[in-house]
């Protein structure tokens, strides 16, 4: 089943299998024996060739393969029927994705402007042409659900409701900053927005946000945490120990795969045995959707119905988002590894164009040229007052300063 017009991918998406003990929802079950995991195995391992996906991956050989995925259709039915809800944004929510869609593109060309000026610290990881995963994944979420995110977490810091000036401030170390001008880029993080964090240990936001579902389980919430992590970050250990957990225990938590080829310069063929990291989930009984990361309805549908589904206590999901990074790793990043052709091919598919093109037949280019241009100055005044703002002083404590003259 193919999850959106423009994504050649199957939809991947599997009944949750493990026992449910005497409370229905939000229980953790006594066992961990899952009845029925033999059967989702089985089916996983059939690997009939599909369409390849529109996805350009550098093969490991060098030369260019469409994806080879497996075939999950079988275990489609039953979840997908279960999950079907009223999911699709209202033409009002897909116009406020697409003004922060906007917005973060903005933040990205100004940070890359004041880097070349030399005005920037340290590397910055931008998202250009991936801001449709942070900002329509974190759409659906309410104000009490919380979401971690990763080094590249410009879109999910906007996406869930930061706004624009204390952000920017904190990317440039000022005192203004959502932190103070203590955490940098990389690591904002806003506990009324419900941003537990950016986080540079990649892997590390997963069992965090595993960590805040179980608390919200335990606390008897009806919250949920979602995590925004990357393609390199799934294949590190902590990842599945977690995933494991989180579906053991049906914890409300969703995890949202960002997908865009490369963990640093590493392409996935060469760091994946499979190229759909969603068929994991079968692996711990939980169900998963593969969508088009460049297309911010489809993947608002796909995450809708995963939150609606842990909100209710049914347990954890997981989206996979097919995107690609623009910009290259991050500021410091010398190129030279992503082919012109799939930069060419990303960039005719880039997600502010095919929203706006959505989006022109029901509002007319009018309303999205004033939205344009009001995200324009809104980001220009955020990095005015952000430039002019003093920097933190920060007070030394002598006895735990390993430098210091006194000791
Ligand atoms: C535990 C850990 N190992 C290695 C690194 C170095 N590192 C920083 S980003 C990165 C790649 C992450 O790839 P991915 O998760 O796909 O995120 P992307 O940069 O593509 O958004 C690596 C290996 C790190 N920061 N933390
Ligand atoms: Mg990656």
């Amino acid at each position: 089943m193919r999850c959106s017009p423009r994504c050649g991918s199957s939809s991947t998406a599997i009944e949750p299998r493990l026992p449910i003990a005497s409370r229905p929802s939000r229980t953790r079950p006594r066992g961990g024996r899952c009845p029925r995991r033999q059967e989702s195995l089985s089916s996983v391992s059939d690997t009939r060739p599909r369409p390849p996906s529109p996805m350009p991956v550098r093969a490991a050989d060098g030369g260019s393969s469409g994806l080879k995925s497996v075939d999950t259709s079988a275990l489609n039915s039953i979840a997908l029927r279960e999950t079907r809800v009223k999911n699709s944004p209202s033409v009002a929510e897909h116009l406020e994705m697409y003004r922060r869609m906007v917005l973060v593109r903005h933040l990205e060309e100004g940070l890359g402007v004041l880097h070349r000026e030399g005005r920037t610290r340290g590397p910055i990881h931008r998202c250009d042409g991936q801001e449709a995963v942070g900002v329509a994944a974190t759409a659906v979420l309410e104000p009490g659900d919380k979401v971690t995110t990763t080094h590249r977490g410009h879109a999910v810091y906007i996406g869930k409701g930061m706004a624009m000036g204390p952000v920017v401030a904190e990317i440039m170390g000022r005192a203004t900053g959502a932190c103070g001008g203590r955490a940098g880029h990389m690591l904002i993080a806003d506990v009324e927005a419900g941003v537990i964090g950016g986080n540079a240990i990649v892997g590390a936001g997963i069992p965090a946000a595993t960590g805040m579902a179980l608390s919200m389980q335990v606390l008897g919430q009806r919250s949920v945490a979602l995590c925004v992590f990357g393609d390199g970050a799934a294949q590190t250990g902590i990842c599945h120990e977690a995933m494991n957990i989180a579906a053991l225990w049906k914890l409300p938590v969703v995890f949202v795969l960002e997908h865009n080829g490369f963990g640093l310069t590493v392409p996935s063929a060469v760091q994946s045995s499979v190229p759909d990291l969603a068929v994991r989930a079968a692996g711990y009984a939980m169900p998963s959707e593969i969508v088009d990361g460049n297309d911010a309805v489809a993947i608002y549908r796909a995450v809708a119905g995963m939150v609606e589904r842990a909100r209710r206590g049914d347990g954890p999901g997981l989206v996979e988002c097919k995107t690609y990074r623009m910009e290259g790793f991050s500021t410091s990043d010398m190129g030279g590894y992503q082919r012109p052709e799939d930069i060419a091919a990303w960039r005719a598919r880039d997600p502010l164009k095919i929203s706006r093109e959505a989006l022109r037949a029901s509002v007319g280019d009018e309303t999205l040229s004033d939205i344009e241009s009001a995200a324009k100055t809104e980001v220009d005044d955020a990095f005015a007052a952000a430039l002019a703002a003093p920097f933190p002083t920060f007070r030394l404590d002598e006895a735990s300063n390993p430098y210091s003259e006194a000791h």
